[in-house]
């Protein structure tokens, strides 16, 4: 089945369903054999995962590179993080044809501006996009994608803004008459009384999908019982490797040596397993002329 008619079914299907956070080819994969029917490439992993803040300073070109060894290494379809869209409804109706050629299934854009900021640094107020504007966006998006499956999700900030409900289900249903196939409504709170506080107010069939990274301890029994399609895992493949690295690095450092760490790390087995080394292996005996030496030492 296509990636964007995978996707769609997630959001479409009666229960919540999930989307895990991946930032390169390596930990889509590892997602992917986790179990996950979906991946979020989540612009606050990829960017930091190049060394860069999450306010556009990667270029959108730099991203499409990184989500094309996602997709390579992947059956499972992708919703990137698209932010704002990365411009006006030009630069975005671009994206989802870039998008599309790369079997990226679906684009995420927030009703920010551009160059964004991420939702959860308090550095000022995170001003937000006109709404017209906004809807004249999904709909070239909409207008652009070949393929009928391709999905656009709308991402409302108004919450992240500090606005209330009023203006939350004002965007969401603009959004939604736009053409967006699924509803992002994202909240900073500690709680998930605004996400509830929506739900009980969206009677459509929309699909709404949420991000309970700030919102943690709520017990997903409850987003199922509010009616939440998708449930996003945003980061954590991100920050358990930060965590990881951190750790081994400081301890290589202080140890000068590998004897504390070598049983806490994955094998380089392990790592040839997940580079899928043994396909090549049997490619290379079925391709490859039985005399050809295939690496000749002594040249
Ligand atoms: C991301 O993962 O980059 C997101 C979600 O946009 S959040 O960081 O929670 O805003
Ligand atoms: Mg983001």
């Amino acid at each position: 089945m296509n990636k964007s008619t995978q996707l769609k079914r997630i959001f479409q299907s009666q229960g919540t369903e999930y989307l895990m956070e991946a930032h390169n080819g390596l930990s889509a994969r590892i997602v992917e054999e986790a179990g996950f029917k979906g991946i979020w490439a989540s612009g606050l992993s990829i960017s930091s995962s190049m060394g860069v803040r999450d306010s556009n300073e990667a270029s959108w070109t730099q991203v499409l590179d990184v989500l094309e060894f996602m997709s390579d290494a992947t059956k499972i379809p992708i919703l990137l993080d698209g932010d704002t869209g990365y411009g006006n409804f030009n630069n975005a109706r671009r994206l989802v044809k870039k998008l599309e050629q790369r079997n990226i299934a679906g684009v995420c854009i927030e009703d920010k501006l551009f160059p964004k900021t991420n939702s959860f640094i308090n550095n000022g107020p995170q001003p937000l996009a006109n709404i017209d504007e906004f809807c004249g966006k999904i709909k070239a998006m909409k207008d652009t994608q070949n393929d009928d499956d391709f999905v656009v999700v709308a991402r409302v900030e108004a919450f992240i803004a500090g606005f209330g409900l009023e203006e939350t289900l004002l965007r969401a249903e603009a959004y939604e008459r736009a053409g967006a196939d699924a509803i992002l409504v994202h909240s900073k709170k500690s709680n998930a009384s605004e996400i509830q506080s929506f739900m009980n107010e969206w009677k459509s069939r929309t699909p709404i999908i949420i991000v309970p990274t700030k919102y943690y301890s709520t017990p997903t029994s409850l987003f199922k019982e509010m009616g939440i399609s998708t449930i996003i895992w945003a980061n954590h493949n991100l920050r358990a490797s930060i965590d990881a690295m951190q750790t081994i690095s400081q301890t290589i450092f202080q140890d000068e040596n590998l004897f504390a760490v070598e049983d806490t790390v994955a094998t380089v087995e392990e790592v040839f397993r997940l580079q899928q080394v043994g396909e090549l292996t049997i490619a290379e005996a079925k391709y490859l002329p039985k005399s050809h030496k295939v690496r000749d030492d002594s040249l």
